[in-house]
């Protein structure tokens, strides 16, 4: 019998090679593993492979689980996300599991539901390094640094984060045991603030990835001179076609379940002139000094 040698390696390290979402960190602080993030699955690194499985959302225990806390964020600014194979500290991922690393959000109000998920973040192979995003996320000890569109309306959102390891991609889904690409999706809830008036249009998880599609069925040791990212356009802010206009901001529903809290509080909306009397930094400053007072208050 022939089994690939990267499939047992995929075996023997099934329960540890792989990664999952385990911490966020906001205006350069991070934040206690699980913050924010919907609870993973109970084998939390296990990859999803069935792209038709409602798994693929967000490898989650459960869509109807509300307790994960929402995180302010401003419009326009970065947040970092910590992928680990095994809780923080750990390294990122097997190397053997190369592949692209893909980001999007949704509104958190659709809970995932319907085509509401768009692109914000993309990154594949760099042909002439031969690197792929797997590689610079093992470089980067799992961060990945992802900006949040600055023209998006404000209001609650999931952020979905995916890393999909191509190295069994070579076989379409379901020919052998261990065929197939492995997805390993996550979402965070965050409270994006900002004076974007975008929604932009959205696709269907699961419905964006078809098992034979090139990004999905792919030969890794192949001759290939290109690689195909999954998925729909990126999402570009500035050139996106809003499909709705922000609705008036006091009426956004920022509520949330009884049993979260909101870490980080959302700012009202800044007038025309406090966007003009403020500079970007001086913003950024009352943001951060508003979100350690919020935050102590929680924790005593
Ligand atoms: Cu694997």
């Amino acid at each position: 019998m022939h089994i690939h040698i990267i499939q047992l390696v995929c075996f023997a390290l099934m329960a540890n090679a792989h990664t999952y979402l385990t911490n966020l960190t906001i205006n350069g602080t991070l934040l206690d593993e699980g913050k924010c993030i919907r609870p993973p699955w109970e084998n939390e690194n296990f990859p999803v492979k069935d792209v038709t499985s409602k798994d693929l959302l967000c490898r989650t225990k459960s869509m109807t689980v509300a307790s994960a806390d929402i995180c302010g964020i401003q419009a326009g600014s970065n947040i970092t996300v910590d992928l680990h194979e095994s809780g923080p500290g750990s390294r990122a991922l097997s190397e053997s599991h190369r592949g692209p690393c893909i980001v999007y959000m949704a509104p958190l109000d659709s809970n995932g539901d319907g085509p509401v998920w768009f692109k914000i973040y993309e990154d594949g192979w760099d042909k002439a390094a031969d690197t792929w995003c797997v590689n610079t996320l093992i470089a980067n000890k799992g961060k990945l640094e992802v900006t949040i569109p600055r023209d998006i309306a404000p209001g609650n959102y999931l952020l979905r984060t995916e890393v999909i390891a191509l190295h069994e991609a070579n076989r379409v889904y379901g020919a052998d045991e261990s065929a197939g690409a492995e997805l390993f999706p996550n979402c965070a809830q965050l409270a994006v603030y900002g004076t974007g008036t975008v929604h932009p249009s959205g696709v269907n998880i699961p419905g964006i990835y078809d098992k034979t599609q090139p990004g999905l069925h792919y030969d890794l040791w192949g001759d290939s001179t290109t690689y195909e990212i999954p998925g729909p356009t990126l999402y570009v802010p500035g050139k996106g076609a809003p499909i709705v206009l922000a609705a008036d901001i006091q009426s956004l529903d920022l509520s949330i379940g009884e049993d979260s809290e909101l870490i980080l509080d959302t700012h009202p909306s800044p007038t025309s002139d406090d966007v003009t009397q403020l500079s970007p930094s001086s913003k950024s400053n009352h943001c951060v000094g508003k979100k350690r007072r919020r935050r102590a208050r929680i924790e005593m």
